[in-house]
């Protein structure tokens, strides 16, 4: 290449740096419809939204239903992804994948097809109108906490600096009876 065209290390395309990648965890519920074949179209449309990469999924667990009007079991799951686009983003393309899979918002906790909501975003902590990270009933509720735990015993909960085994433990401790 001669002196004329050569490009200097800004302006050559591979040299911009590639947004860094960090785990991320989701939580899937179903108690509409087909609810295991819910969960595993929803994993593989995550796995095909732009910038992430689907690392590890949990088993699937069938929970008894948590507030809300008297409805079916949940099949609830959890997975981890390498995310390199931002939480906001990523909220978005999850909303995208709940409608794809017919997913209608009858109202808070009523039954659904599917539930997508971000645990945890790396260690950011987001309080925004329409995105709470980490998910803010995420410590009290065994239908989260124990597929997660199987999946990301380690992972730390950067509000109340626990890791989400301690989180499950400390579940158990308040939810048995003594
Ligand atoms: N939003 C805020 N933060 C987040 C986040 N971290 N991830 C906003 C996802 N969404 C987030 O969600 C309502 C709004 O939350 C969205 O507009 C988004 O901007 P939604 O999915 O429309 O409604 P929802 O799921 O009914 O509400 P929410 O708050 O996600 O309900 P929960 O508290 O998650 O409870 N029982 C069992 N056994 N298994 C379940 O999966 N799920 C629920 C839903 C109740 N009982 C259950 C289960
Ligand atoms: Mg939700």
């Amino acid at each position: 290449m001669d002196e004329k065209t050569k490009l200097t290390a800004d302006e050559y395309p591979i040299s911009a740096a590639a947004p860094p990648a960090l785990l991320a965890y989701i939580a899937l519920g179903a108690n509409l419809g087909d609810r295991e074949q819910n969960l595993k179209a929803a994993i593989e449309k995550i796995g095909e939204i732009s910038g992430v990469r689907v690392t590890k999924v949990s088993a699937f667990f069938e929970t008894e239903p948590v507030g809300g009007p008297p409805q079916g079991m949940y099949l609830n799951a959890a997975v981890e992804i390498d995310c390199t686009i931002p939480a906001g983003q990523l909220l978005r393309e999850l909303q995208g994948v709940e409608k794809e899979l017919g997913r209608k918002r009858l109202g808070k906790c009523f039954p659904r097809t599917i539930d997508l909501d971000i645990l945890l975003f790396g260690s950011e902590v987001i309080d925004e109108m329409d995105l709470k990270v980490p998910h803010p009933r995420m410590h009290d509720r065994a239908f989260v906490l124990d597929p997660l735990n199987e999946i990301a015993p380690n992972a730390i909960h950067p509000i109340l600096g626990l890791t989400v085994a301690e989180l499950t433990r400390m579940y158990r401790e308040r939810h048995t009876d003594k």
